[in-house]
């Protein structure tokens, strides 16, 4: 008989991205691997690499989806300039990349999916997510860009799967920003763990978001 804490299968599957753009670190995949494992109510998290590549890193995160068939797939990037954790909350169908990912491609101006809808909303609780992220005493926001570029495909790509083929799955990006020995402004890996941390368990405590007035004026 399997012990009552380790009978759950359900799994939370988080992901970072390999370096990319001339950097050597990316703290999202660190972030990723140092959460590997932690049972956040019921439920494993299974962390992974997805390759900073627009059409190899929507292929890995949907096999890993199809193998894992978790309850809620976090992604995390990096965001070098921004400041805080960054709860996205819209991802939208258009890819306009300033500089070519880690496979040499480029687009401009190119749906992530013909005839897909032009955005899409997490369904990650991004309020309560944003509450846990401060009440650690940590920078936190709610953005309304992911960029265009692979996070934002890889968000989009995400929200259009899990819509279409696992409905009962919650999905959610966060962008994150720079370790300090990438640049400023920038977060200790320790403080974005324990962020991250808590906001798991805040998307995973909250089917339903609260009201929180987080939104911007421009
Ligand atoms: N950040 C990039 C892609 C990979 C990453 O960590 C982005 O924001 O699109």
């Amino acid at each position: 008989m399997q012990h009552p804490s380790t009978a759950s299968t359900a799994t939370i599957v988080l992901t970072g991205f390999d370096p990319f753009g001339g950097d050597t670190v990316n703290p999202s995949t660190a972030i990723a691997q140092a959460l590997h494992g932690q049972r956040i109510a019921g439920n494993t998290v299974v962390a992974a690499q997805l390759p900073t590549a627009f059409g190899a890193a929507q292929e890995r995160l949907r096999g890993l989806v199809q193998q894992h068939q978790p309850t809620l797939v976090l992604c995390l990037g990096q965001a070098g300039g921004r400041a805080a954790l960054s709860i996205e909350r819209v991802a939208i169908n258009l890819v306009d990349a300033r500089i070519p990912d880690n496979q040499g491609q480029q687009p401009v101006d190119t749906p992530v999916l013909a005839q897909g809808p032009a955005a899409y909303f997490a369904t990650a609780p991004v309020k309560a997510m944003l509450q846990a992220v401060r009440a650690c005493g940590l920078p936190g926001e709610v953005s309304l860009s992911a960029g265009s570029f692979v996070c934002n495909a890889v968000f989009y790509g995400l929200m259009h799967h899990l819509a279409q083929s696992h409905p009962g799955a919650r999905g959610g990006f966060v962008h994150v920003p720079w370790l300090p020995e990438q640049g400023t402004p920038a977060l200790p890996l320790r403080d974005m763990v324990r962020g991250v941390h808590a906001l798991l368990w805040a998307a995973v405590l909250h089917p339903q978001d609260i009201a929180l007035g987080a939104g911007a004026i421009h």
